[in-house]
C-alpha cells in the first residue's frame, strides 16, 4: 500500500513536470520560427497560445492537483480485521514507511498478537511502542516480532514508532 501511495506520487509529479515541459515547448515553437523570419522584433514576445492548450493544460494541472489533496484529505488508512487462531486474534503488519494496514480492528476483552514484519531500514521504524500497553519493542530488520496484548475496554489504542512520526490505531471492539 505504501509502495502504490509512493508510486502515486510519483506518476502525479511526473505528470506536472511534462505538463509544464510541453507547455514551454508550444510556447517556444513559434517563437524560434517567428524570429527567423523576421529578425529585427524583440527576443521577447508574447506568443499567444490557443485555447484548447490553454485548457487542457490548466484542467491537467487542476486535476492532478486535486487527485492530490483527494488523496492527502480524504483517502482512508487500511483498516483489517484481526482473524482468529486458539482464541487469539493475529494480523500480520507490515513495517515499510510506515504500517501497513495502520488501522486493525479486533474485539475488546480477548488477547491480540500483532506480528510485526520491519522490512524498512531506517531506525526511524526500528521500534514500535503501544503507551496504553506499556510496551516498546525493538523489530529485528526482515523479521517478525509478535506484540501480544489484550485490549479490556473497547475503544482506540495508537501504536507509533519511537519518534511518534508514523501511527496505527487498534479498534477494539
Ligand atoms: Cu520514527
Amino acid at each position: 500500500m505504501m509502495l502504490i501511495k509512493k508510486l502515486i506520487i510519483g506518476i502525479a509529479s511526473l505528470g506536472l513536470l511534462f505538463g509544464g515541459a510541453s507547455n514551454r515547448t508550444v510556447a517556444q515553437m513559434p517563437h524560434q520560427t517567428h524570429n527567423s523570419a523576421t529578425s529585427q522584433t524583440s527576443e521577447f514576445q508574447r506568443i499567444e497560445q490557443p485555447l484548447w492548450v490553454k485548457g487542457v493544460v490548466t484542467a491537467s494541472g487542476l486535476g492532478l492537483i486535486g487527485l492530490e489533496v483527494w488523496w492527502f484529505l480524504f483517502s482512508k488508512p487500511k483498516s483489517r480485521n484481526a482473524e482468529a487462531h486458539d482464541g487469539i486474534q493475529e494480523v500480520t503488519i507490515t513495517v515499510d514507511g510506515g504500517y501497513e494496514p495502520s488501522r486493525v480492528v479486533v474485539n475488546a476483552g480477548k488477547p491480540v498478537r500483532l506480528n510485526f514484519l520491519r522490512r524498512d531500514k531506517s531506525s526511524c521504524l526500528e521500534q514500535v511502542v503501544f503507551p496504553d500497553f506499556h510496551i516498546a519493542q525493538d523489530l529485528g530488520l526482515n523479521q517478525v516480532t509478535p506484540i501480544e496484548f489484550t485490549p479490556q475496554q473497547p475503544g482506540q489504542y495508537t501504536f507509533a514508532c519511537g519518534m511518534n512520526m508514523f501511527r496505527g490505531i487498534v479498534e477494539a471492539k
